[in-house]
């Protein structure tokens, strides 16, 4: 209950406009871009930044406290106004941090996400969505802080990737050493960067991968009979 006071009470601080704005340090800085306006208790991502918008808070956790935030923004005017979802966020493990945002266009379509998987409180998935559809996905598998793999995606399957295994990317420049091909949600093809020249010295196909899997079936239809 005190955390529900808490809460209305920093909303209310918001709704009024707080008097003394602090920056927003939000996880990811550098590829966001900078937002202004009050100051919101769990840091989240989702608000106004003009007039013509309402948010919309929800508990979908049954524990009285809100755990997604909807930002909604009103598109066209008189009687063609209509409200658009602009921008969604979560906490998805209930610790009062939001986890997860998700960016939309102004005709409400996703273009971009940002989450902390590990919530460590650093955003390390970010995905990039072209046409409503996932387009890219920027992964720190590993928790350094750093992007180290990258997925591809075409007519919303996945189609390839770029890892940095070596951990040799810096912010400003991508090393991946290993290149791989999906066909059907299956790896068909991987390059490896061993030397470190950013080339691929070696290729695994997946003609054995593909026997392999080939002589499993059967032998797993056969134990089953
Ligand atoms: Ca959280
Ligand atoms: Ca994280
Ligand atoms: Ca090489």
């Amino acid at each position: 209950m005190k955390h529900l006071l808490l809460f209305l009470l920093s909303v209310a601080v918001v709704g009024c406009g707080s008097k003394d704005p602090k920056p927003v340090t939000s996880p990811g800085a550098g590829q966001g871009e900078a937002t202004s306006g009050g100051e919101v208790a769990d840091a989240g991502r989702c608000k106004p930044d003009g007039p013509g918008y309402e948010v919309s808070e929800y508990d979908t956790s049954g524990d009285n406290t809100p755990d997604v935030r909807k930002l909604f923004k009103t598109m066209g005017e008189g009687s063609l106004a209509r409200l658009v979802l602009v921008c969604r966020e979560a906490d998805l493990n209930g610790d009062g941090r939001k986890d997860i945002v998700r960016l939309y266009t102004d005709e409400g379509r996703p273009m971009r996400e940002e989450a902390d998987r590990d919530f460590d409180g650093r955003i390390d998935e970010v995905t990039h969505f072209t046409n409503g559809r996932v387009a890219l996905q920027e992964i720190d598998t590993s928790g350094t802080g750093m992007i180290d793999t990258k997925i591809f995606y075409e007519g919303g399957q996945p189609v390839r990737a770029e890892r940095d295994m070596a951990n040799r990317s810096t912010a400003a420049e991508w090393r991946p050493d290993r290149w791989e091909y999906y066909t059907d949600g299956r790896t068909v093809r991987v390059g490896t960067d061993i030397n470190g020249d950013g080339k691929v010295d070696r290729w695994d196909r997946d003609e054995e991968r593909l026997r392999n899997s080939a002589l499993a079936n059967q032998q797993s239809r056969e134990a089953s009979q």
